[in-house]
């Protein structure tokens, strides 16, 4: 009888390049929506082009965070399971489209995005949105989520030996962060603000040289969790609490318990053995976007990253 095989040991990195693809894939299949003003459709065309590619992945996934239950967007649900069974188990966090307004209205920073670690390490937040905070490794362990923003901004700005007016905070353009821009400001530090797309300003502030040095507010707890896997292989912090929206987003974390817990970085993704995947869709400062050099040929941005071989840029012919 032959032995059975196990995939005991084989790390989930072994699958990177697989799991961009899937990226890459959704990319592609959301940039011909680029500008349209369908942001479901182009949603819609990023899971179905995320879901084929993650059926060829050689490893046993279950996505357990899908993310598009807050705005009841097409998704890849949790609990689906993924992959062609031959391989690594692993949880996999996706956001097939992470800014879907941004690439309907053709604005930058729309990506694909998803992040994988072994099977039972990721958390899975009970709620849509958390208060987050992502600093990179050169401001680790000056910042606290629980203090108020003017100490961390101190404190930053003293770690990184730089003054607090020289300092670069994103913030989500939203109403609820009105008071937090008005105080960043205040204390004299620059504010990006975003219309969208948290994950990408997390990374600015983990990736060297993209010019974020804090990104702090209330944005979406699947997205954090996805961050949370690239500060982990990078370096950087990040740290988290719940921030629900409505009262029913407050009774469902409260009833399962993690309306007041803390996240750190650790408690979100707790193995290095992490892979992290992103292709823009539209371009920013920080990817450039999708372009068809000819037919049927795409160029495709991506950033890939993983414990073995840190930080990949990769540009794509698809
Ligand atoms: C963030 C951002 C997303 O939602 O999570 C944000 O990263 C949450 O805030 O791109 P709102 O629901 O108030 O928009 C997005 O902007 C869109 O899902």
């Amino acid at each position: 009888m032959p032995e059975a095989i196990t995939f005991e040991g084989v790390p989930v990195s072994s699958l990177a390049l697989p799991l961009l693809r899937a990226c890459i894939d959704a990319a592609v299949a959301s940039a011909t929506w680029t500008g349209r003003g369908d942001k479901h459709a182009a949603d819609h065309a990023a899971v179905e082009a995320m879901r084929a590619t993650l059926g060829t992945v050689p490893g046993c996934g279950e996505v357990v965070i899908g993310e598009g239950e807050k705005d009841q967007a097409p998704m890849l649900f949790a609990g689906e399971v993924i992959g062609t069974g031959a391989g690594p188990s692993f949880a996999l966090a996706v956001d097939p489209l992470e800014g879907t307004s941004l690439c309907a209205r053709g604005a930058p920073g729309a990506v694909t995005v998803l992040a994988a670690a072994p099977m039972d390490t990721l958390a899975v937040p009970p709620g849509f949105y958390m208060d987050k905070l992502v600093v990179g490794a050169s401001a680790k362990g000056a910042a606290d989520i629980d203090a108020p923003v003017e100490d961390n901004l101190r404190a930053v700005a003293q770690a990184l030996g730089r003054p607090i007016g020289e300092l670069r905070v994103a913030i989500l353009a939203k109403p609820r962060h009105v008071e937090l821009i008005g105080r960043v400001r205040d204390a004299g530090a620059k504010v990006i603000e975003i219309p969208d797309g948290d994950v990408m300003t997390g990374l600015a502030t983990l990736v060297p040289a993209w010019g974020v040095d804090l990104a702090i507010g209330i944005g979406g707890a699947p997205e954090g969790v996805i961050t949370a896997c690239a500060a982990r292989l990078l370096g950087g912090d990040m740290q988290a609490r719940l921030a629900p929206q409505s009262d029913q987003e407050r009774d469902d974390a409260e009833r399962q318990g993690g309306l007041h817990r803390r996240y750190d970085l650790l408690d979100l993704c707790p193995s290095s053995d992490v892979v992290f995947a992103t292709s823009a869709v539209t371009g920013s400062e920080y990817l450039a976007g999708v372009t068809s050099s000819s037919q049927g040929v795409f160029d495709v941005s991506s950033l890939l990253i993983t414990a073995q071989n840190g930080v990949m840029r990769v540009v794509t012919p698809a």
